[in-house]
């Protein structure tokens, strides 16, 4: 008898291309059948066959108090109860962008959104629309949505233009995206060396979690910084996974780099839809309908979406929140380290704030080409394997996993044992 779950996939096939309404959720990359959730609870989720997961995904990133946080959905039922959506401006709307514009220095003003995808393709609209400019510098490996100058890949030989990555996007659009390699500061200094008077915007993930976790130098977002403030270019942080994950004031704190414009999503809908771009006025002075750039949206800053973005914003601001939330994510990272050793498995681990990276590598990579090189095999049998113990991980070697608030070091524990367990037999 197929499970429940087998049930649901073949019926979610009928009507919904792949079965998923995103496509990372359809096990394509690791093989077997999705799980379709019907609960979570803290650190756990429990499938349509009643299995219950530690879950290391939690929704990939926004759950960082854990599924179903009591205050977070008194906060949703509170306001859904007084309507859903007004298509006018609320106060709680202006209590999120103070928020917001407190918490981060660089943001001088945010507009809300409902996505991360048109949290960037709003920032690269505005970026071009102030600086005049067309050429837009993104990092192969980095993902910021599924909007055209976004979906494309490194052309053929250096600094060459961009081609399409995704069918549908037209090829004289995908020309003014220059890929560059992430972590590469000579290809960056050159890029700008060549184009720098046609460089709208740069685009990166400070910290990326999109081709798995890699963990920036330093140096290259000091030169990035550098780079975009010789030439007039707007320095855009792609925040919407490393916001108030990494720490009480994203990635930018962490890494004392002053973007120009700053993406935000995830985190900041606790679990609802909600994305933001903000920064500096005279850049943000040109959105409509103060400046040219049009940008709208008829559910941006929807008041139940925006209780549960504020209630999780005040909870991950307690005293001790980060540094706890960043010694459970180190410890499992750490103890899988320790078990593979202890087995001889070629494995490593990283994480930074509450966000990590498993690697079926001698050691943790720090490119796009050194990612490459992890044995995804290897990734895809421990995947499943932790699966059956009850310990869900992203279903790809590509992205990286979340650690909640939710998670007590027992749960931490066990997935250590687990791992070493998998180890043990591997
Ligand atoms: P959304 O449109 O999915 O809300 O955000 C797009 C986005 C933008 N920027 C960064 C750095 C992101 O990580 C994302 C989305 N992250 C993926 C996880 N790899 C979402 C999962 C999915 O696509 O289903």
């Amino acid at each position: 008898m197929d499970s429940r779950n087998q049930q649901l996939f073949e019926r979610a096939q009928r009507h919904i291309p792949g079965g998923v309404n995103s496509p990372v959720r359809a096990f394509r990359s690791v093989g077997g059948v999705p799980r379709f959730f019907v609960e979570g609870s803290g650190s756990r989720v429990t499938d349509a066959d009643g299995q219950s997961y530690l879950d290391y995904v939690g929704s990939w990133g926004p759950l960082i108090l854990g599924h179903a946080h009591p205050e977070v959905v008194r906060a949703v039922q509170e306001a859904a109860a007084k309507g859903l959506s007004f298509g006018a401006p609320t106060e709680r709307e202006v209590e999120m962008a103070d928020l917001l514009c407190d918490l981060l220095p660089s943001l001088d003003m945010v507009r809300l959104v409902s996505s991360g995808t048109e949290a960037t393709m709003s920032a690269i609209r505005l970026a071009r629309g102030y600086t005049g400019r067309d050429v837009l510098i993104k990092f192969e490996g980095c993902y910021h949505g599924h909007s055209d100058s976004l979906l494309v890949k490194a052309g053929s030989g250096m600094l060459t233009f961009g081609n399409p990555s995704s069918g549908g996007v037209p090829a004289d659009l995908a020309q003014h995206t220059l890929v560059l390699d992430y972590n590469n500061i000579g290809q960056l200094e050159n890029a700008f060396a060549e184009h720098g008077a046609r460089i709208a915007a740069v685009i990166v993930e400070p910290v990326v979690g999109n081709m798995n976790l890699i963990a920036p130098q330093q140096a290259f977002l000091n030169a990035m910084r550098e780079q975009c403030t010789k030439h007039g270019a707007v320095l855009i942080f792609d925040e919407v996974m490393t916001g108030f994950r990494v720490g009480p004031k994203c990635a930018q704190d962490y890494y004392g780099i002053a973007p120009d414009l700053t993406t935000l999503g995830k985190v900041i809908g606790g679990g609802m839809p909600v994305g933001a771009f903000g920064g500096r006025r005279e850049i943000m002075e040109q959105i409509a309908p103060l400046g040219p750039v049009y940008q709208a949206g008829t559910l941006s800053g929807n008041p139940v979406a925006v209780a549960a973005g504020l209630a999780t914003l005040k909870l991950v601001q307690a005293p001790g929140f980060y540094e706890t939330l960043t010694l459970r994510t180190r410890q499992l990272t750490e103890g899988m380290v320790a078990a593979a050793a202890k087995h001889g498995v070629a494995f490593s681990a990283q994480s930074v704030g509450g966000m990590f990276g498993l690697y079926f590598r001698a050691s943790c990579p720090q490119t796009y080409a050194e990612v490459l090189e992890c044995d995804k095999e290897a990734f895809n049998r421990f995947f499943h394997a932790m699966l059956d113990a009850g310990h869900y991980f992203a279903p790809s070697a590509f992205e990286a996993g979340f650690v909640s608030a939710a998670h007590s070091e027992a749960d931490i524990a066990g997935t250590i044992a687990a791992a070493d367990a998998v180890f043990r037999a591997w």
